[in-house]
């Protein structure tokens, strides 16, 4: 349903991120401009003033918010990683598109208490008011969550990002962030919530971003532990017998208890450092290193307080591994 006051500022799938990957990623807070940006049918320009939310379904008291209504609900902070699942034609590839952020708006549940949501309501869906083709599908993004997640006080109608307002590009006035889950489920541009009984039936809930398991599928929802290392680059210059440190970044919906790093291509692995992690921050890893001349393939892999790591290939959280080359 196109509404007046907005307009397609560019069209298609598009996907933006820093030339130098993740060792680009070198600062606890991601700045706005080295945070992946990724869109499937394009971005869509939006007259704040023009803008407003519709809260639907399974609710006692059906409401229309608009921008000012949302500004003076009480609003809060949240630190989070935010990631991108991949392409959802090529769930295995791991694409490693990744930042942490402070998201700042009003919590869901908030939103969803004002319109008196009913007992019945199991799922709540979200759609983008943006219009366009995806891989030969013209339909709108749509997304879904359980009511569990959607009531839990980290999903936020999010308003600014890093202390500023949503740029065009990054789904304002208004996105919805999903902490902890794949970048998917946080839609951009969003225009209206609806409380159902089932799951939402659009192609981004059924076709796309549904993994296939042995027994079915599974939905992108939370985020598997991953991790990534900054530092050192394939392109640094690093001396043998010159002490240097390896590290990155170690982030999933539950929290990392362990990162390992191989300096051998897998063969040995030694145990990191990791540090604390708030809200649902990414943790930085660290291992004093000191290289031998020649070629090395440095290596990392984590583990989550559930005991969950990572495989070693096929998978979006594959184990990450850096080449580098030590001279005399
Ligand atoms: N309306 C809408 N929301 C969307 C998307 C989209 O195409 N349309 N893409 C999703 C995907 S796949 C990701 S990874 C994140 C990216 O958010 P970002 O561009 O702010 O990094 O937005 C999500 N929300
Ligand atoms: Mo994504």
């Amino acid at each position: 349903m196109r509404r007046p006051g907005m307009y397609m500022a560019r069209n298609g799938f598009s996907f933006q991120g820093p030339a130098e990957g993740v060792h680009a990623l070198g600062s606890w807070i991601t700045p706005a401009d080295d945070l992946f940006l990724v869109t499937h049918m394009g971005f869509l320009q939006i007259d704040p003033e023009h803008w407003y939310l519709d809260i639907n379904g399974l609710v006692e008291n059906p409401m229309t918010l608009r921008l000012a209504d949302l500004q003076a609900m009480p609003q809060r902070e949240y630190m989070s990683f935010h990631e991108c699942a991949g392409s959802p034609l090529a769930p295995t590839v791991a694409k490693r598109r990744i930042g942490n952020v402070v998201w700042k708006g009003v919590p869901l549940s908030l939103v969803l208490e004002q319109a008196r949501m009913n007992d019945k309501a199991s799922f709540i869906w979200t759609c983008g008011l943006e219009w366009g083709e995806y891989s030969g599908v013209e339909d709108a993004y749509q997304k879904d969550l359980p009511i569990d997640k959607a009531l839990a006080d980290e999903v936020l109608l999010a308003l600014e990002l890093n202390g500023q307002p949503l740029t065009c590009e990054r789904g304002g006035p208004v996105r919805l962030v999903v902490p902890g889950w794949y970048g998917t489920n946080s839609v951009k541009w969003v225009g209206s919530i609806t409380a159902a009984e089932r799951r939402a039936s659009g192609p981004y809930t059924t076709r796309f971003y549904n993994d296939p398991t042995p027994s079915g599928t599974k939905p992108v929802w939370s985020v598997a532990p991953e991790s990534v290392i900054v530092s050192p680059s394939p392109v640094d210059q690093l001396q043998a017998g010159i002490p240097t440190r390896i590290w990155g970044w170690a982030w999933g919906d539950h929290r990392i208890t362990c990162v390992e790093v191989s300096v051998d291509g897998g063969g040995n692995w030694q145990t990191a450092t990791v540090g604390p992690r708030q809200g649902r921050s990414w943790q930085r890893f660290e291992l004093p290193w000191t290289p031998i001349s020649g070629k090395h393939i440095l290596m990392c892999r984590c583990a989550n307080e559930l005991g969950e790591g990572q495989p070693l290939s096929d998978a979006r959280n594959a184990v990450h591994s850096v080449g580098v080359v030590t001279s005399k």
